[in-house]
């Protein structure tokens, strides 16, 4: 059986909210952590240089070093994961980590624009420096992986792109401006917003956006931003957005995946422990992971 390596990526510098940089921590000390019933080990939890209750900084260009810096090693940390047959699940920190995430599982598998992705996020995450209202790099990091952006981080580990937009999707989407929504539009990236998954049902967008994954691709991955569920089920979150994803729903879909060794990597992000409420969004990450992990002797 595989197995599960946690890798905590414990930043925020690319929010506008920062303490997201303390999520992998308080994760990792959970109570129910150490009694997960899978094959699993801690690897390690990645620190920027400096995090935000040590300096000050505006979000934009002089966050940059820091998030640049942290992307790296989490891309070499996955890289070195995936080297050795295990799977690298990424815990967020904020969500501009999947740069690093995604950059370091291509490497790994020599996949590149020949992997594919499902974001599940209430926004596109898909603006560039063009684009964005806020300068706030976790609004970037999608059009980063398809080749849109600072190009130090386009081409983190070698020549970006990383991903081929006809391999990428997104679920939950509800909140974003134009400029990125433009930019996935012109790129032909196949978007379920929240009214289609209300209408059909998450089971049966899953299911699609499965196939579109699995098309052509050597593997693919799920990023899951913890915002895309409803804020009354996961108020611990950087960023919330009315109306999102319900864990009923999505927590039995997961189970499709749980076998399937062309599921590479996948990562949880933008846990915000201060933000959070009797620890629903802790136990939200333990349920996303007891469906989408096998457990020992399955
Ligand atoms: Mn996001």
């Amino acid at each position: 059986m595989i197995k599960t390596v946690f890798i905590g990526s414990a930043s925020g510098w690319g929010a506008q909210v920062r303490e997201t940089e303390k999520g992998p921590q308080v994760f990792q000390k959970s109570d129910f952590l150490a009694s997960f019933p899978f094959f699993w080990t801690w690897k390690e939890t990645l620190f920027p240089l400096k995090t935000a209750e040590e300096i000050t900084l505006p979000p934009g260009p002089l966050t940059l070093p820091y998030i640049e810096d942290i992307c790296l090693r989490v891309a070499h940390s996955v890289e070195e994961t995936l080297q050795r047959d295990e799977r690298p699940v990424v815990i967020g920190g904020d969500h501009v980590v999947a740069v690093g995430t995604w950059t370091g599982v291509i490497h790994g598998l020599e996949a590149k624009e020949k992997f594919g992705l499902i974001w599940v996020d209430a926004h596109m995450d898909a603006h560039t420096m063009e684009t964005t209202p806020s300068q706030a790099y976790h609004g970037m990091p999608l059009a980063i992986l398809l080749g849109h952006g600072e190009p130090s981080l386009v081409n983190l580990l070698g020549k970006g792109p990383v991903l081929r937009p006809e391999h990428v999707c997104l679920i939950g989407v509800r909140s974003y401006e134009e400029g990125e929504a433009n930019l996935l539009k012109r790129l032909g990236v196949r978007i379920f917003f929240i009214e289609e998954v209300e209408e059909r049902g998450f089971e049966a967008v899953f299911k699609e956006a499965l196939a579109i994954v699995k098309t052509n691709t050597d593997g693919y991955g799920l990023s899951i931003d913890l915002d895309a569920f409803d804020p009354m089920e996961a108020p611990g979150v950087g960023t919330p957005a009315p109306q999102g994803l319900k864990q009923r729903e999505v927590l039995p879909s997961l189970i499709q995946v749980k076998n399937d060794p062309a599921l590479k990597a996948f990562e949880i992000v933008e846990y915000n422990p201060d933000r959070d409420k009797r620890d629903k969004t802790l136990y939200l990450m333990r349920d996303i992971l007891l469906n989408l992990l096998p457990a020992k002797g399955e």
